[in-house]
């Protein structure tokens, strides 16, 4: 049953579609002409298909934009933002007011230059770079699906639509995402692609002959092409998309600045105010008499009925939720609350004592798996997947069934070798609601993934990534696969947790840290290879969420303070013997997320660096670990690209040996000796 019904309203007959558009067109082109910066192009060109999508088919109520079974509109060509922010004042979105609009671009503004989720109301994602909006929305439309298919039309039936221009479609990740969208045939994704023939160098023709409409309909798409200013063929374009059963590209033919008389059809109207003199002739040229940021009344009266259009829907909506019968309905809130499920404590904690008693020698892809396991049981809002990695990331559960565009009751996906478009879905369906995506691939791969890590962090959306193979501990496929600066070019990412567990119950603790950070991405980085246990469990305490902590305290106070990570803690502690050995007091650290441990007391990390000499051992390059040394410190890890040989071999052959750390552990020593001796002659010269 499909029991949405687009709400057309009759048109007043003094508001004609061109006042309302042309209302979009002169907010977009007042606010960047008072910003002096901006892009009134697109959204003068794009005025058209906005209005008729937004006042004749997009479900939203504007008084509740978080209203779960809304339509999704996402901006994918970001720079056009003036678009979305004229039609969320238009349409009465709480908060973004004229005076908002009259401060576009400017410090502490609800108008940034690129729209940002969680900023600015209405905003369902952040969009800028090019491509990851359309990525974004495959990701919302795929949890529409998989989230009807578990609560029904009732509770769950809604479109997303998506404004993406030349530059969109050019970006590889376009092809990933729609490729995606075809092979599951996300019927409920409508692209309305701006197709003016323009970017910033000028022609298209410059740098792209693709045939679009071709290219989507090889991916298993519906495409048309319409003249994106005729209003009526807008409307029957998307409504024949609707009833599509494949996502739909519906290319809109415009003219880039329309109605600027000297500019329009033109590379000057993209990203440039257009000038006091061609503002006014554009006022003359569309008839627009009113000064800059001025509405007439009715036209604003007629917009703020389209922002309120869905109210009668969502209130029926309200209604259905409350009729269901409570199991339902407190499965459908569970879903929808990114809070976990009391079990999944209990779940996380048995796995801990488990390990912490067992011991396992395991990989720590092999102790996430076990924890993937566990939790699904409890989690069923988990929704897995991999780059076609699945056997080697070790993501899917026992229980977990892929998803197929017959089958959206899966809770797998296969991402197919789609990283990008992976991160970027997985952005989507975070996003959207309703679950909590993870997906795998090695980590020498993230950086096809990265833009998009990029954006999850800076939303703040709960994504976590399963990364494996996370250094030449890999072995013998080579510097191809060996991530060496991944580590390094991750952690420097704000906002984004980088896990690196030694054994089995950090990597324990590190899932419930990652799915326990619902405002932040995370990043798990995980060994191919066996690791021994080193943890020992008493209580229920996650010392992963302290980001680094004691392993072993010598007695009688420290000479030196090894810190590792992942499969080096078991070098460092082979290390410390040696150093034992030989009379020296080394303490072990464990530092599975130097995010979390920045995020520390002063005090707590004092203790755990101690006070004298650190050495620091990571297969990866040093990146930012000079911080967490000190001067007198010293790093033992990789310089270069690693080389295809035994894990064993490797680590000989690149001197990451509990030998090599404890050799450089006397160095340090030796130095802060001379340092101090140094240190107490200038005072003794200075009494
Ligand atoms: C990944 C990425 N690369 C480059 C840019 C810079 N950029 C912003 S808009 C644009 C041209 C986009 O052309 P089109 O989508 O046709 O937009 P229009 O000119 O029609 O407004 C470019 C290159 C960007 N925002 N993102």
């Amino acid at each position: 049953m499909n029991i949405q019904t687009p709400v057309s309203i009759p048109r007043p007959v003094d508001v004609s579609h061109a006042d309302m558009a042309n209302a979009i067109r002169f907010l977009a082109v007042d606010a960047v002409e008072k910003a002096k910066s901006g892009h009134p192009g697109m959204p003068m060109g794009m005025a058209d298909v906005a209005t008729v999508l937004f006042s004749r088919f997009l479900k939203f109520d504007a008084t509740d934009p978080a209203w779960p079974d809304r339509d999704r509109f996402v901006l994918s060509a970001g720079h056009g933002s003036m678009l979305l922010y004229a039609l969320l004042y238009l349409t009465g979105y709480r908060g973004v007011t004229l005076d908002e609009l009259r401060a576009f671009r400017q410090w502490g503004s609800k108008t940034p230059g690129h729209p940002e989720y969680g900023h600015t109301p209405g905003v369902e994602t952040t969009t800028g770079p090019l491509g990851q909006g359309i990525a974004t929305a495959v990701g919302m439309a795929l949890a529409e699906r998989l989230l009807n298919a578990r609560f029904g039309d009732e509770l769950v039936d809604h479109y997303t639509y998506v404004i993406a221009g030349d530059g969109c479609l050019m970006e590889g990740l376009s092809q990933e995402a729609i490729s995606l969208a075809g092979h599951l045939r996300l019927n409920r994704l409508i692209v309305l692609f701006d197709d003016n023939e323009i970017s910033i160098d000028g022609s298209t023709s410059l740098s792209c002959s693709d045939d679009q409409l071709a290219r989507f309909r090889a991916s298993g798409w519906s495409a048309s092409r319409i003249d994106g200013h005729d209003p009526e063929a807008i409307a029957a374009s998307i409504e024949q998309a609707r009833h599509s059963e494949r996502p739909s590209l519906i290319a809109c033919r415009t003219v880039i600045g329309f109605g600027a008389p000297n500019r329009q059809g033109t590379e000057k109207t993209h990203g440039a105010p257009l000038g006091a003199d061609e503002v006014d002739k554009t006022r003359a040229a569309l008839r627009w008499p009113h000064e800059p940021f001025q509405i007439p009344e009715p036209i604003i009266e007629r917009w703020r009925r389209a922002g309120s259009r869905g109210g009668q829907a969502r209130r029926s909506w309200i209604e259905r939720t409350r009729r269901l019968n409570s199991a339902p309905r407190s499965a459908f809130h569970d879903a929808l609350n990114r809070n976990l499920p009391c079990e999944f404590a209990g779940a996380i904690a048995q796995l801990r004592l488990r390990f912490g008693a067992e011991k396992p020698d395991i990989a720590t892809r092999q102790a996430s798996q076990l924890v993937i396991d566990a939790i699904t049981e409890v989690l069923p809002n988990l929704l897995g997947g991999s780059a076609d990695l699945t056997h080697s990331n070790l993501t899917r559960a026992k229980t977990q069934r892929p998803v197929r565009h017959d089958c959206f009751e899966g809770s797998y996906i296969h991402y197919g070798i789609r990283e990008h478009a992976m991160a970027a879905a997985m952005n989507g369906i975070a996003l959207h609601g309703g679950f909590i995506p993870y997906g795998g691939t090695f980590l020498s791969f993230a950086d096809y993934s990265r833009p998009a890590i990029r954006l999850a962090a800076l939303m703040g959306v709960r994504v976590i990534h399963v990364m494996t193979h996370d250094s030449i501990g890999l072995g013998e496929d080579g510097p191809t696969h060996q991530p060496v600066e991944h580590l390094a070019s991750l952690r420097a990412i704000p906002n984004l947790l980088v896990f690196r567990p030694g054994d089995a119950v950090e990597t324990a603790e590190a899932w419930e840290c990652a799915l326990r950070a619902q405002a932040r991405p995370s990043v798990l980085c995980l060994s191919r290879q066996a690791l021994s246990t080193f943890r020992e469990v008493s209580g229920d305490a996650n010392i992963v969420a302290r980001g680094a902590y004691v392993v072993v305290e010598p007695e009688g106070g420290r000479d030196v303070t090894l810190i590792a990570t992942g499969s080096e803690v078991s070098i460092a502690l082979e290390a410390a013997k040696l150093l034992r050995n030989d009379h020296v007091r080394a303490a072990v650290v464990s530092a599975p997320c130097f995010d979390l441990f920045r995020e520390q007391p002063q005090d707590y990390r004092a203790e755990v660096l101690g006070r004298g000499p650190r050495v620091g051992v990571e297969a990866a390059i040093e990146g930012d670990w000079p911080r967490w040394l000190g001067d007198g410190g010293e790093f033992v890890g990789m310089t270069g690209f690693g080389a295809s040989a035994s894990a064993e071999t490797l680590y000989r052959e690149f001197r990451i040996t509990p030998e090599a750390v404890a050799t450089a552990a006397m160095r340090c020593i030796a130095r802060s000796r001379i340092t101090a001796r140094g240190c107490d002659a200038l005072h003794d010269a200075n009494d």
